[in-house]
């Protein structure tokens, strides 16, 4: 068959289809009004996204601050609370355009090749990086991939592709910028079909619930309604939730042993102070209150209470602002130790926290002793911490 005898047969049926597709609410104004609300979307996830990278890499270059201590649970509740709305205004913005999907002839030449070209990429991109995000915060990890490097890499072609989309609509956008004068045809309400205003409605009301049902996460007085998220404040042991129990970390015997000592190590090794946890108990006590604020979305704020990092690591005889490494009794999986930097380490809120509400830490709180710092991510308060070593 000859690839004109294709299109031939082929043109009825996807003539057909536009037909079918066609409904007044479809149109520029709602593509443009869904199209805002994305871009500002995607630039709020961007930006709160490349925050949560650089916080977790903790690059040499880049100014470390532990304050304010909600920082990082503010900018991730953004991200994930503003990124789960993405899923239904991509959605609908996708019902509004996809009959053009299927324009005819598909390509006019070498223009509209690349213009179509660049839509996949931002199409496919867009779906792809809002899917693993829902995905891997709903704790379904079914993609043969790692997350973060994928994330990472798709937020910048995704943000490319937008801006080049942006520039490409331009004239559109322009003009379908404000609402059409209420006396203008388009506005009335259709014959049959959907109309802009039953469009709109939808998506805002389910992009209304999505947001409602999980905000909860990290706005606790809201806790009860987060009926979409996988964990809720106040809901856990001592009313915490736990992302990684001492079960699932492989630590229930080790955590418990009456052999556990914490090992402190100067730089290059050149010093071993090993204690138990009666001799953590009978140092100084520091209180602090400070949110877990998980990478993936939920957070709360508890009060912690042990010794500071810097009072622990001068018993080796470093420098309050010294680089550390805290390994876990945790053998296997990911943030079984973590680095803790200079500007943590000396914040006097960091703690080797002994306990949490005023009780020992419970064993999938981390006990007998966890990392809390001010301004740190999640995954980065190492539990069941058997070892801190001063780095160079
Ligand atoms: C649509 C635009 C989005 C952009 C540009 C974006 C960008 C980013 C970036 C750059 C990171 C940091 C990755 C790293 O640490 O290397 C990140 C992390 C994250 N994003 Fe997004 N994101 C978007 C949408 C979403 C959505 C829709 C969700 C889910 C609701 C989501 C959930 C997450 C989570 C859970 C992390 C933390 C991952 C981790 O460190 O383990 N993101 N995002
Ligand atoms: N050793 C170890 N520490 C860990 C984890 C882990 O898997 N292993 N999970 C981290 C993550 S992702 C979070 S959000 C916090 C949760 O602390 P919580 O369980 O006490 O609420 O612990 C962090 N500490
Ligand atoms: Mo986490």
């Amino acid at each position: 068959v000859s690839s004109t005898r294709l299109v031939d047969r082929a043109e009825p049926f996807v003539r057909s289809l536009r037909r079918r597709a066609d409904t007044p609410g479809r149109g520029p104004r709602t593509t443009v009004v869904l199209g805002r609300l994305l871009g500002v979307g995607v630039l709020l996830c961007f930006a709160t996204g490349l925050f949560s990278h650089l916080v977790q890499e903790q690059p040499a270059w880049l100014p470390l601050a532990p304050r304010p201590v909600w920082l990082y649970r503010v900018t991730q509740g953004v991200h994930v609370g503003v990124g789960l709305a993405l899923a239904p205004l991509l959605l609908g913005k996708l019902w509004s355009v996809h009959p053009r999907l299927f324009a005819w002839p598909p390509v006019t030449g070498v223009r509209s090749a690349l213009e179509r070209l660049s839509v996949l990429v931002l199409v496919a991109t867009a779906l792809l990086q809002v899917a693993i995000g829902v995905m891997n915060t709903a704790q379904w990890y079914a993609f043969p991939f790692s997350f973060r490097p994928v994330h990472y890499a798709l937020a910048w072609v995704l943000l490319g592709s937008a801006v080049l989309h942006v520039a490409v609509k331009a004239p559109v956008i322009a003009r379908h910028w404000r609402a059409p004068r209420a006396s203008g045809p388009s506005v009335e309400a259709p014959e049959e079909g959907v109309g802009r205003r039953t469009a709109l409605t939808a998506v805002g009301a389910a992009t209304a619930a999505t947001v409602l049902l999980s905000v909860g996460q990290s706005v606790t007085p809201l806790a009860p309604l987060a009926l979409l998220a996988p964990r809720r404040p106040g809901l856990g042991p001592q009313g915490l939730p736990v992302n990684r129990t001492a079960r699932e970390a492989g630590v229930l015997q080790t955590a418990r042993s009456a052999d556990w000592r914490l090992e402190v190590v100067g730089a290059a090794g050149a010093r071993l102070v090993v204690l138990s946890l009666d001799d953590l108990r009978s140092m100084p006590q520091t209180s602090a209150t400070l949110p877990i604020s998980c990478v993936e979305g939920w957070s709360q704020e508890a009060d912690w209470a042990g010794v500071r990092l810097r009072e622990l690591v001068a018993l080796v005889g470093a420098a309050p602002d010294s680089d550390l490494l805290v390994s876990s009794l945790q053998v296997r999986g990911g943030y079984r130790t973590s680095v803790v930097r200079g500007p943590y380490t000396e914040d006097p809120a960091t703690l080797l926290a002994l306990t949490l509400g005023g009780e020992q830490l419970d064993l999938d709180h981390g006990y007998p002793a966890r990392v809390i710092a001010p301004g740190r991510p999640g995954v980065l308060q190492t539990k069941w911490v058997r070892r801190v070593e001063v780095l160079g």
